[in-house]
């Protein structure tokens, strides 16, 4: 059941551009960072109740994808994070497929697990961690059949 709802967007006009180029052309354009693939996640806004989309790090093992909230190790958390914290339904776009996931928060060895797989990606993820005190947030979305 996909979300619906108003699209706020976001107030980064460069995270702006590249998650509405990558989502107007099905994941064909804008779809790269420094020659990395990225999905674009739809959350619902924790105060707004608006639809949020954020590109990120593509992050897939088995079906699941990881999201890893760095905000590239600022203090402040990014604000999707809350989001899914408080409606755990989000969408994930990769390339041009759109599909609904349930998005739960990792802790322990589970997100240990997930941290190797995401810094396998994007190495600067460990460089994000040494900025911040806060401890970087890693969920898990997970499909949501029908
Ligand atoms: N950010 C990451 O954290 N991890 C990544 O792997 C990552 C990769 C990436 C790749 C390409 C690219 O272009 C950007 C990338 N980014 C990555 C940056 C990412 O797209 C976001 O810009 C960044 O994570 C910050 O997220 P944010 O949700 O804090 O966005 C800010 C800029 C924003 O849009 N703020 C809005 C605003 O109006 O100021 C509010 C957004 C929001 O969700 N508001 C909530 C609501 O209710 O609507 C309120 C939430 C609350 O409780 O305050």
């Amino acid at each position: 059941m996909p979300l619906t709802g108003e699209y706020k967007p976001s107030t980064s006009a460069w995270a702006r551009s590249q998650a509405e180029r990558f989502e107007a052309s099905g994941g064909a354009e804008a779809n790269l960072l420094r020659g990395v693939p990225i999905i674009v996640l739809t959350t619902v806004g924790a105060k707004s109740g608006a639809l949020r989309k954020t590109a990120l790090m593509r992050v897939e093992h088995d079906g699941r994808y990881a999201v890893v909230a760095s905000k590239g190790g600022a203090h402040d958390e990014p604000r999707w994070a809350e989001n899914m914290r408080r409606h755990a339904h989000v969408e994930l776009q990769d390339g041009a497929d759109k599909r609904d996931y349930r998005a739960r928060e990792l802790a322990g060895a589970e997100r240990d697990e997930w941290w190797a797989r995401s810094s396998a990606v994007w190495p600067d993820y460990d460089k994000y961690q040494t900025k911040t005190d806060r401890l970087i947030a890693v969920f898990v979305l997970e499909p949501l059949e029908g």
